[in-house]
């Protein structure tokens, strides 16, 4: 059974702390990307753990040259439990983040920070580019042992494919629910260290809490 990973990509602080404490009872963990940040400030991501006690991982997707990502997981990992980078940058910028999980990590070992890298995309739009060299970056997530990999839920048999090259790595999976990935078929594939991510389905919804217990319940 996969866990739940709500993405939390509302624009006001309020709703943001209502439906993530609304929600908790059955999110597992909650992920926050540009949006909400952009929206609100960095300090967010403390203010939700703060009200929720759930794990927040920031999506910022980063994508740069090794020196510049230091400098942004120094300053994400200061407030949050995990980071999600690109991995087609290329192992020296993916290092930089995991040597700043390190650092953090030998401080506090109880609260390991973890990295997640961004395999295959869940748009169409990533089978242009992404796809062709998807398999090839989810076995550098399996040679690096990054925590996590982000893999699509909208295309299952790939989802199947990259889980299985980046053996040693959990998986991360949007493309339920607003985008209309089949739950059925991605069930088969995750497993209970893996998160089902679901956004809009539920902060959209008239009753997140309501929807957040329905797909925990699927799960
Ligand atoms: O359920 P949704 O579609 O409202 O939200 C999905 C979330 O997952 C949203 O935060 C997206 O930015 C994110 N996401 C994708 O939808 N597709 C991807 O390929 C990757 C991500 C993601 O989380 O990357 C880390």
């Amino acid at each position: 059974m996969p866990k739940l990973m709500l993405a939390l990509d509302v624009l006001d602080e309020f709703e943001a702390i209502k439906i993530s404490e609304e929600t908790s009872e059955y999110v597992d963990c909650i992920k926050i990307g540009y949006p909400l940040v952009l929206a609100t400030d960095l300090g967010i991501v403390k203010r939700i753990k703060d009200k929720t006690g759930k794990e927040v991982i920031c999506d910022f997707k980063v994508a740069d040259i090794p020196s510049t990502n230091e400098k942004i997981a120094k300053l994400t990992l200061n407030y949050a439990d995990g980071i999600i980078c690109q991995g087609f940058v290329g192992p020296d910028s993916v290092k930089a983040i995991m040597d700043v999980a390190k650092e953090y990590n030998k401080k506090d070992p109880k609260n390991p920070k973890k990295v997640i890298m961004v395999t295959e995309m869940s748009h169409g739009g990533a089978t242009s580019f992404m796809q062709p060299i998807a398999n090839e970056i989810a076995k550098m997530a399996g040679d690096l042992k990054v925590n996590g990999i982000v893999a699509p839920s909208t295309r299952p048999a790939r989802l199947k494919e990259l889980k299985e090259i980046a053996n040693n790595a959990f998986v991360i999976s949007p493309g339920v629910g607003a985008q209309g990935g089949d739950l059925k078929e991605v069930l088969k594939v995750l497993d209970e260290n893996d998160y089902v991510i679901v956004g809009r389905a539920i902060y959209l919804n008239e009753n997140p809490k309501e929807s957040a217990k329905k797909y925990k319940e699927l799960l």
